[in-house]
């Protein structure tokens, strides 16, 4: 599902660059990188596991293409201009909070948590 996820975004980020379509979005690319452990110092998730991180944009929620176990993840989104990201860790129960922060393409934020979002 991962794999599929991956190459749907591939191949949306691929017809984004083919300016022979006349009405294709122009995407931005938003990669977010967390730190090691919660504000807490815990673990992201039970047993030393890694966070499953997602992004909410401009209140639309990115989950469907959160990544698995990774302290990484890159997003695709049609948002361009000044963009409010939210950065969640996917839980089974409540999902974590990992910051949040005002970004824009051309600029790496850092959120107040130490998560960096970076918006190509
Ligand atoms: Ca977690």
């Amino acid at each position: 599902m991962k794999i599929f996820t991956q190459i749907l975004l591939a191949l949306a980020f691929v017809s984004s660059g083919a300016s022979a379509l006349p009405d294709a979005p122009e995407l931005c690319k938003v990669r977010v990188v967390l730190p090691r452990t919660k504000p807490n110092g815990k673990a992201w998730d039970a047993m030393g596991g890694k966070p499953d991180p997602y992004v909410v944009i401009n209140d639309q929620s990115f989950h469907a293409f959160r990544c698995e176990d990774s302290f990484t993840c890159n997003f695709f989104t049609t948002h361009t201009g000044r963009m409010f990201i939210e950065v969640w860790d996917a839980d089974i129960n409540q999902d974590d909070f990992a910051g949040a922060a005002e970004c824009r393409p051309g600029y790496k934020c850092v959120t107040d948590t130490g998560t960096t979002v970076t918006v190509q």
